[in-house]
């Protein structure tokens, strides 16, 4: 099974759609593996941007990420990372498809709710930069035999 950080983001906790949106991960048959509220740092952010730094917006994007505590997610599942990136949407709210989160929830390139992990290799990393070992947990489901058929897993 494969695990993928999502962050919910200020844009999503000021708006009060946590519970929304945690629904919808839950709901597609995704394991909560870690769940946690955190308040990012200058340091944390330079990281996880470092794609980005060199953008002009990166300044406004490092701001809009402290106006509150992010909601911090670890889901599992086969393939996550590419069946979270689809629930995604594209990056920009305005073009992102309807029936995606962005889609659904935003209608910004910035303010775009979610963070999901774009590969297997940045959601092994990205994990360990938001989870330490112990919060992240494996209990199994005991919906999984009928979220997966028995060939699958
Ligand atoms: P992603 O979140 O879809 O993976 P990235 O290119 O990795 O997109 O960008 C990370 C975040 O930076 C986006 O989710 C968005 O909040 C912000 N961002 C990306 N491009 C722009 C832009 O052109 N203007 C403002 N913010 C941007
Ligand atoms: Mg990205």
């Amino acid at each position: 099974m494969e695990k993928t950080l999502v962050l919910l983001k200020p844009s999503c906790v000021q708006r009060q759609l946590i519970g929304e949106i945690l629904n919808r991960f839950e709901r597609r048959g995704l394991r909560i593996a870690g769940l946690k509220m955190m308040q990012l740092d200058d340091a944390i952010l330079r990281e996880h941007y470092s794609h980005l730094a060199d953008k002009p917006f990166f300044p406004t994007l490092a701001a809009s990420m402290q106006v509150s505590p992010v909601v911090a997610l670890a889901l599992e599942g086969i393939d996550a990372v590419q069946v979270v990136r689809t629930m995604t949407g594209a990056t920009n709210g305005r073009a992102a498809a309807p029936g995606t989160i962005r889609g659904d929830y935003s209608v910004s390139n910035q303010q775009n709710i979610v963070h999901a992990s774009d590969s297997p290799e940045n959601a092994a990393i990205e994990l360990k930069r938001f989870f330490r070992p112990e919060e992240i947990f494996e209990y199994t489901s005991g919906a999984r035999e009928y979220i997966y058929g028995a060939d699958e897993c």
